[in-house]
């Protein structure tokens, strides 16, 4: 049976199921859609991925975790009743990463050409408080779904599947920039640390066995879709709840580290391109341009016509027992290589930003003004 999760419904289970539908043939037959399997699918670079793949003419399943709230706000736009219709290309299945059975049973179901692993807790100064769990999703999760592929591969004669794994400028931490694909990671939190475990499993397992196995390192992407505790987001909610008068005061805690930030829409590309290589390799995706956070503050708040200063409170409960003061990528390798670029400015995201922000910022006041929300309640 199936499970509801807010308006989007989660697979069946019954690993039948994708050979009884149409749209899979067995791999043997070509042409047939290709499928992606994404663990993360409900997070912002799942959301930006499934709608590329989508419009690639991919398959997507999302491998989704339970959680006592609905999960899929990002996803509810491409979301498509399969009960109602043979055009759902998008499909939910519950799994979790801490949970290497149900990895491997969801690979063996949907035999995917492509899994792209983007599932981790993946805040930095939540990683201090819960170091034990971040080491176990982001980097023994990361070996689990490996193994799960090496498993299957090795029971499945004549199959093929490619593997990403979401790898982070965070890993560079202390040492200098321009960072590159050569330059030695020096993490400065227990999520950087996992995540340079998780590098050197995907490293191990191409070396080991032979499988395709790539490392996107991502410097920061951010979208009107980037959780809201992270500084871009947290600034542009801020903006937008200031403007219609919801908020006046925005608390933030260090304000001079600098970070080369990118549109998470321009990144996920790179991840796709990784895997239509004739060979796997490791690449770092940066825009090459870096701005502190004051300068983020500056532009947002700029746009919109206000002052940083006259909001901004220093809070000393955000800055972390370690900080990473400066990132700024060196990605001639990926343009060289990939052939990519990223599309969007600095501005032009931040401007985007504050616009959505805006946007949900004047719904959130029709609510408030009609009694429906709580005026002091923080977003
Ligand atoms: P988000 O935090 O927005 O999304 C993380 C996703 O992982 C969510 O779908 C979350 O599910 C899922 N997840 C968390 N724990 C588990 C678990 N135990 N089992 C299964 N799924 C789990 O991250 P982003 O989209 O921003 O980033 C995607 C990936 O890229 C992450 O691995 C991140 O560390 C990495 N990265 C991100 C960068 C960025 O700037 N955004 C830069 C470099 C790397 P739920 O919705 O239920 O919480
Ligand atoms: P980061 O992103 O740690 O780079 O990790 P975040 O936006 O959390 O911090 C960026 C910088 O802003 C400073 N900062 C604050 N940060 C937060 N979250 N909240 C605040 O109030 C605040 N005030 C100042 C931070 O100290 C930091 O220097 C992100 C995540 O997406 C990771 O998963 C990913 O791997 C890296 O980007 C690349």
């Amino acid at each position: 049976g199936s499970e509801s999760n807010g308006g989007v419904r989660v697979g069946s289970g019954d690993p039948t199921s994708a050979a009884a539908d149409p749209a899979v043939v067995p791999p043997s037959i070509s042409p047939r859609r290709r499928i992606a399997l994404v663990t993360g699918i409900t997070g912002q670079d799942g959301s930006y991925l499934t709608e590329f793949l989508l419009k690639k003419g991919y398959e997507v399943h999302g491998l989704i975790r339970r959680s006592s709230n609905f999960n899929t706000q990002r996803l509810n736009h491409l979301y498509i009743d399969p009960h109602n219709s043979t055009k759902a290309l998008m499909k939910l299945h519950y799994a979790d990463l801490t949970d290497a059975s149900s990895l491997r049973r969801w690979i063996d179901a949907l035999l995917p050409d492509e899994v792209y692993n983007l599932a981790a807790q993946s805040h930095v100064a939540v990683s201090f408080e819960v170091p034990d769990y971040t080491a176990d999703v982001v980097a023994t999760g990361a070996l689990r779904l490996l193994e799960a592929v090496r498993s299957h591969l090795a029971s499945h004669p004549g199959r093929s599947v490619r593997y990403y794994q979401a790898g982070s400028s965070e890993m560079f931490g202390s040492t200098p920039p321009p960072q590159s694909e050569t330059t030695p990671f020096h993490p400065r939190s227990p999520y950087a640390a996992a995540k340079v475990a998780a590098h050197w499993y995907t490293v191990n397992y191409r070396e080991a066995y032979g499988l395709f196995t790539c490392n996107g390192i991502l410097f920061n992407h951010e979208s009107p879709r980037r959780g809201e505790n992270f500084v871009t987001r947290k600034i542009t909610r801020a903006v937008g709840r200031i403007r219609v008068g919801l908020q006046s005061k925005l608390f933030l805690g260090n304000l001079t580290a600098s970070r080369d930030w990118g549109f998470a829409g321009d990144y996920v590309e790179a991840m796709w391109l990784m895997l239509q290589q004739d060979k796997p390799d490791d690449y770092v995706v940066a825009t090459e341009e870096s701005h502190t956070v004051e300068e983020f503050l500056e532009v947002a708040f700029g746009y919109a016509g206000l002052k940083w200063k006259d909001h901004v409170v220093i809070d000393k409960r955000y800055f972390r027992p370690a900080e990473v003061d400066n990132l700024k990528g060196d990605s001639s390798k990926a343009r060289r290589e990939l052939g990519w670029r990223p599309k969007v400015s600095f501005q032009q995201l931040v401007q985007m930003m504050v616009d959505e922000d805006t946007e949900l910022a004047k719904r959130e006041k029709v609510l408030v003004d009609a009694g429906y929300i709580d005026p002091h309640q923080q977003p």
